[in-house]
């Protein structure tokens, strides 16, 4: 097969795996791929100067729409850069395409220049093209290619369509819970379980992820007041529907083998290490639940923190942020302290037509930026990313893509707390010795006005809630920094 076949041949795959959109970062090796990219129709393609962001874009993309999304690298060590939006898509099983340019097999273990092990590099995270069967899950294609390295002419993306996907047809579940745990929906997933989740009638504990506030016949079933309400609830039987829960609750679940558990997740990971009283079924067995016995009555179980006595800590700012989101809102909830935080606070708030992102299949801090962008890329109102300050200092080139967005109103907001505070909610770390916390924590003292410069994005250091409102359509960065102390006694006064 000549050079130019071999191309061809890739871009009608990625065609008809249902491909429309394409990152590319490029580099002489995987020219000729890129040349026959911009030289054909009916894809669209994005350039990054760097691979993570590419990836962790495309992720985003890939959350947003449902569909593929191809990521394209040169050779060498840009290639190992997508390791981490690979395992990030494994585990939210989610069709990533990466396609990888390589030098000949005969450079293998040579040490030639850009020559690495690129084969497999990916391990369990992505299959190889041929064998890929489903496309619900990250595939690798390393495409070696040798000189001249010649463009070949594109293709028309549209006269390859995908294949209709083969609809699942799961067994009958047989689950009556407490408790139905509910995170990480897409909002046509929401669509779907909504109507069966009246039915079932049981209490809902969901985090913002789930999109399930936006259904009026859920309201009942809908209890507020995150970790404390479910602890109360103390349910024998619970249903968990969408991504792993960011509750302790659920990790403390695995030394409760007594509490029966049913997963319906998307990715067919039970969550839970333990064997004992786990099941776990594809989310589409959501259509075979049989009704269940009714509510026991949200209400009465939900639990409203006092947000007033504390304003300016970290969870009210999380209000005062659920109350500024305009209509239509895409909200990206960065790592684990503003989505356990945010869950807390926008508990039982209208969140009109919002719909709630997340990277919570390995839980990194790392892509977060990139992945917000790839959620709002195709969103034509405004898009909120709330995210601590170390997993914004993790992702700083994240905002070159900017430029190549149609929309605006991009809403970069940091909590900045000054290091990983999460670790200070952690019970055994906090009785760590002072020097220990310190590096654990990595404290800092850094703003993030230079950040917002070197990308020449307005700034603003929002002081007040009222600062949220009234924001100009510009890519903005917002920084908040929560009071500490009010942050503290909010804890103390909601333990
Ligand atoms: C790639 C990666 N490295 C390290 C971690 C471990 N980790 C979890 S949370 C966290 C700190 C996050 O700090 P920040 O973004 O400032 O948020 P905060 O906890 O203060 O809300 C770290 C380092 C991780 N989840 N992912």
């Amino acid at each position: 097969m000549t050079q130019h076949q071999l191309i061809t041949q890739t871009l009608e795959r990625l065609a008809s795996l249902g491909v429309r959109e394409v990152c590319v970062a490029a580099g002489a090796r995987n020219a000729p791929l890129v040349a026959a990219l911009a030289d054909s129709r009916g894809v669209r393609l994005w350039n990054f100067f760097e691979e993570r962001s590419a990836s962790f874009f495309a992720l985003g993309r890939i959350l947003a729409d449902r569909r593929p999304v191809a990521v394209v690298t040169t050779s060498g060590t840009a290639v190992a850069e997508l390791l981490p939006a690979a395992i990030e898509a494994y585990y939210q099983a989610l069709p990533l395409i990466l396609v990888t340019a390589d030098r000949p097999e005969r450079f293998r273990g040579s040490g030639a220049p850009q020559a690495i092990e690129q084969e497999g590099i990916l391990g369990v995270y992505a299959r190889p093209w041929p064998d890929a069967g489903s496309t619900a899950m990250p595939v690798h294609l390393n495409l070696c290619l040798d000189e001249p390295l010649t463009p070949a002419p594109g293709i028309d993306f549209a006269a390859f369509p995908p294949a209709p996907a083969k609809p699942q047809v799961p067994g009958p579940v047989e689950c009556t819970p407490d408790v139905v745990l509910a995170a990480g929906l897409h909002p046509d997933e929401a669509r779907q379980a909504a109507p069966v989740l009246a039915a079932l009638g049981a209490p809902i504990v969901a985090e913002a992820t789930a999109n399930l506030h936006a259904f009026r016949e859920l309201e009942p079933l809908l209890v507020h007041g995150g970790e404390k309400a479910l602890r109360r609830l103390n349910p024998a039987r619970l249903l968990r529907i969408g991504a792993v829960p960011s509750w302790r609750f659920w990790r403390d679940l695995e030394n409760r083998p007594e509490v029966e558990v049913t997963n319906l997740c998307r990715a067919a990971f039970p969550g839970l290490a333990r064997r004992e009283n786990v099941i776990t079924r594809p989310l589409e067995a959501l259509a075979c639940l049989r009704p269940g016995r009714g509510g026991a009555g949200a209400d009465c179980a939900s639990l409203t923190p006092d947000f007033e006595s504390t304003p300016l800590s970290e969870p009210a700012w999380m209000r005062h942020l659920a109350a500024a989101l305009p209509p239509k809102a895409r909200v990206f909830l960065g790592n684990s302290l503003p989505v356990r935080e945010f869950n807390l606070a926008a508990g039982g708030m209208p969140a009109d037509g919002t719909h709630f992102y997340a990277n919570r299949g390995a839980n990194g801090i790392d892509g977060l930026l990139s992945a917000f962008l790839g959620v709002a890329a195709a969103h034509e109102e405004s898009s909120w990313l709330i995210a601590g300050d170390l997993s914004t200092l993790y992702d700083l080139a994240a905002p070159w893509i900017l430029h190549q967005l149609p929309q605006r109103a991009i809403r970069f907001v940091v909590i900045n707390n000054g290091g990983g505070k999460i670790f200070s909610r952690v019970a055994s770390l906090r009785d760590l010795p002072e020097p220990a916390r310190h590096i654990i924590e990595n404290r800092h003292s850094l703003s993030f006005r230079p950040f917002a410069e070197l990308w020449g994005l307005d700034y603003m250091l929002a002081q007040q809630p009222d600062d949220l409102l009234d924001l100009p359509q510009l890519p903005m960065v917002i920084e908040i920094r929560p009071d500490s102390a009010q942050t503290e006694a909010f804890w103390q006064g909601w333990a």
